[in-house]
């Protein structure tokens, strides 16, 4: 496991990557260069200037969250073909500058969703929640609800570009049902994985989130039967997962241990993020700290079935609350991410020595 922690940029970010270098373990930055539309080539310039600001401070950059996918390949347009082949360009410029994996997501119009961005605990901290309830039934409406409370950041898949276009893109998406995603999935994967394998890069899917569709658009990554389809889709280890647990999981009919084993042993998790969450109700859950007790999974299993099988990815704690009076990008700030990270670190030390 190579331990990692998510970074917007200088630009994008309070946190500074010498901060970053100070906590315990982590080896890499996880990178994105926010300013670049979906459908857009990443220039090598850009690339190689990420690279080096993050060297520099003694990190490396392996993994980039998210290279976006332009909706014109989910809906599948005839435009789609020019899209591919910035996308299959932006993969070259990324290998040629030592990146190893992308991260994406193939969900329609928006990326991820929870209702609350600050929940206020009961230990004085606050952190993000989804309540089925509070899903509101016009997308507008969600969309201004969300940038009320972004705390004035630029939230990952919540891009101002893609927001403006709302409104079109769900009558563009009016006659893709799941079907049809998935005979649009398979065709750009058809397109991308040999230069992918080519270039020495891994794709990692992100489960959709939440794992069931919302506003009547169509899910793929939701549960065992879509991972199953996804990673056969394209049979080659260049199509793989981001394996989330706070994604997936959040299905309590998901077995995440079962599906961490299962794709562990196929080498199809490249890239994992490792959270708890704490179901309120079999629909409703926030964002726990990472330590067992404060959740609903059992991150010692979680960790075991990554390490019984053989996990030689990349890790990241993936969100975490806002603690001691931090404040910023809901989900990012360093102190909660950090004791996730020597949380994690703590159960994999322990596994690695149990096991002689
Ligand atoms: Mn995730």
């Amino acid at each position: 496991m190579k331990m990692t922690f998510r970074w917007f940029g200088s630009n994008e970010e309070k946190i500074q990557l010498a901060d970053i270098r100070q906590i315990p373990g982590v080896t890499g930055i996880v990178g994105m260069i926010m300013d670049i539309p979906a459908g857009e080539v990443w220039p090598v310039d850009r690339i190689k200037a990420l690279r080096k600001e993050v060297e520099d401070s003694g990190l490396t950059l392996k993994v980039i969250e998210s290279v976006n996918i332009h909706d014109d390949i989910k809906i599948g347009k005839p435009t789609r073909d020019k899209y591919i082949e910035n996308y299959k360009t932006t993969i070259r410029n990324l290998a040629s500058q030592g990146i190893e994996v992308i991260c994406y997501n193939f969900m329609p119009v928006f990326d991820w969703l929870k209702t609350d961005l600050v929940y206020h605990l009961p230990d004085g901290s606050n952190t993000m929640a989804f309540f089925k309830k509070d899903v509101i039934d016009s997308p507008e409406e969600l969309i201004a609800a969300v940038e009320n409370s972004s705390e004035g950041f630029t939230l990952p898949g919540w891009e101002p570009e893609r927001l403006a276009q709302v409104k079109t893109l769900f009558a563009e998406y009016i006659n893709v049902d799941e079907e049809k995603l998935r005979e649009n999935f398979k065709y750009f994967m058809e397109a991308i994985i040999p230069t992918c394998e080519e270039a020495g890069v891994k794709m990692a899917i992100h489960p959709d989130d939440p794992p069931f569709s919302i506003f009547n658009l169509p899910r793929i990554v939701k549960n065992r039967e879509d991972l199953d389809w996804i990673v056969s889709a394209v049979d080659s280890p260049s199509n793989g997962i981001t394996f989330c647990t706070g994604s997936i999981g959040t299905d309590p009919n998901n077995d995440i241990y079962e599906l961490i084993a299962t794709y562990t042993k196929r080498d199809r998790i490249p890239f994992a993020h490792i959270r708890n969450i704490k179901f309120l109700s079999s629909e409703d859950y926030y964002e726990s700290a990472h330590l067992s007790k404060e959740g609903s999974f059992d991150m010692y299993k979680v960790m075991k079935a990554f390490h019984d099988n053989g996990f030689s990815g990349y890790a990241r704690p993936d969100h975490g609350r806002m603690i001691w009076g931090e404040t910023g990008r809901p989900g990012y700030g360093l102190y909660d991410r950090a004791l996730g990270i020597t949380y994690l670190h703590g159960l994999w030390e322990a596994l690695e020595k149990s096991k002689k």
